[in-house]
């Protein structure tokens, strides 16, 4: 089912069209509502009325999440405190929280916007959906919740934590829909798994997955696991939260994005420069209806690229290829440059190990020293003769040694590979933390 079939599937002609009058519209608020941005485009020496084609788009300034930290709280909100209905934000791990704005008009947009990402992802009115996002600052949880009412489906909105409250709600209200962060929804067939019960025997059928990186092994994990279609969807608070793009389940293959509220662009991360479709680069996004914290050419950090193709499920909105990682978590190791979701893709292609892994990088004298940690799976412990150090039996030491030849493989260079005892490395409730960098401590 598509929601919006006019929007949708719109011929591109008629959305650039709708495109450029909003880009103006939003273009000229910001300018005028906005000292941040007037500042920007005064010291690039660009008026709002020079923006007279789609093309134009890159002539203007970029911003960056610092100008988000640098003007907290409210500095780059468009519209008097009145207006706004609610405040989201990050966490704030790194320091002050991020914040951002909506008016009530863009609360109804981005409900609308998720509607359409859950009917994308095989939902539909009257499903019951299972909603393990956080609920708070964060904006998973109400970002869902807004959109699965809006559709006309069944908001369960249990956020995330306490699994096994959430694996007897899956089996009480029999949902259709789940949505989490990929790696927390496997902690819950785990936690199934450890309580005797099928993950597979779940009345769902469709989970919309997204908020951290993810690979494709993984994808297939939660598929096998729970008898799903995995559907993969991106946002960021700083454009709108979740519902920015999505993947349709007939496809499977790259994240429709919302072209008529949102403009993608990929630059070249070093240069600026606007990169052509098919290659890789930094997302930008600039937004075209929001009213309380328009963006205009965001750099998310977020490394896709764009692909304009016609897709079988018949939307014309040009896709995104799933993120491969963030500008900030690419690792440098020993010249080459690694995203732990190529490392994830390797280690999950092992049955032998848990889905569950992080990248430790130490000081090591003037060089880093990078250990991948991983973990075995409860089923591949219970075949190991007993030893007191894993490393020491002999299945696990030819396991190492293969997981390392297909590490140098795939990536071209060799890692220290640490192999643990089920259970052992750190879950998260909602996002997995994949790296932790000891080089500062
Ligand atoms: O993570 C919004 C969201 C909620 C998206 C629920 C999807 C589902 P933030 O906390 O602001 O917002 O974090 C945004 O998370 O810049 C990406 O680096 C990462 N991210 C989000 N979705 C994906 C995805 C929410 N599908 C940051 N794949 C973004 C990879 C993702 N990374």
């Amino acid at each position: 089912m598509i929601f919006d079939v006019e929007m949708e599937t719109m011929q591109r002609e008629e959305l650039s069209k709708i495109q450029l009058e909003r880009l103006k519209h939003v273009v000229k608020g910001a300018y005028e509502n906005v000292s941040f941005h007037k500042k920007a485009f005064d010291d690039a020496g660009i008026r709002p009325d020079d923006v007279q084609s789609l093309e134009d788009l890159k002539r203007l300034p970029t911003m960056k999440k610092s100008d988000l930290r640098e003007n907290y709280p409210f500095g780059l909100f468009a519209v008097d405190k009145s207006k706004i209905v609610r405040i989201h934000g990050s966490s704030g791990t790194k320091g002050k929280p991020t914040v951002v704005g909506y008016t009530k008009k863009d609360i109804e947009n981005w409900a609308e916007i998720v509607a359409r990402a859950i009917c994308c992802a095989g939902g539909q009115p009257g499903d019951i959906f299972h909603n393990a996002y956080g609920y708070g600052l964060f904006t998973g949880g109400l970002g869902l919740h807004y959109g699965i009412e809006h559709l006309g489906a069944i908001a369960v909105p249990v956020s995330g934590g306490n699994t096994s409250r959430q694996i007897t709600l899956i089996q009480d209200f029999q949902p259709r829909g789940i949505a989490g962060t990929p790696s927390y929804i496997l902690n819950i067939a785990e936690e199934m798994r450890k309580m005797g019960m099928d993950p597979r025997t779940t009345s769902m059928e469709y989970g919309i997955f997204g908020a951290e990186p993810w690979s494709e092994e993984l994808r297939a994990q939660l598929e096998e696991e729970f008898d799903i279609k995995a559907i993969d969807i991106y946002g960021l608070s700083e454009v709108m939260g979740p519902g920015v793009s999505i993947e349709c389940h007939e496809a499977q293959n790259g994240l429709h994005i919302a072209e008529d509220h949102f403009l993608a662009e990929i630059i070249d991360p070093k240069t600026g420069e606007v990169l052509p479709y098919g290659q890789e680069g930094e997302l930008v996004f600039t937004s075209l209806t929001k009213e309380a914290f328009p963006v205009i050419r965001y750099r998310t950090g977020d490394i896709a690229a764009l692909n304009p193709e016609p897709c079988k499920c018949g939307r014309t909105m040009i896709r995104m290829s799933r993120i491969k990682g963030r500008v900030d978590d690419m690792l440098i190791i020993r010249g080459v440059n690694v995203f732990p979701t190529e490392i994830e893709n390797v280690l999950l292609s092992f049955r032998e190990l848990a889905p569950s892994y992080q990248v430790v990088i130490e000081r090591n004298g003037a060089l880093d020293r990078f250990e991948i940690h991983c973990e075995i799976t409860p089923e591949f412990l219970r075949r190991l003769e007993y030893a007191e150090r894993l490393e020491d039996t002999k299945d696990v030491a030819i396991l190492l040694r293969k997981i390392s030849h297909e590490i140098k493989n795939a990536l071209g260079v060799s890692v220290i590979l640490r192999i643990h005892k089920p259970y052992t490395i750190p879950r998260s409730d909602s996002k997995a933390v994949r790296i932790v960098d000891n080089r500062h401590k």
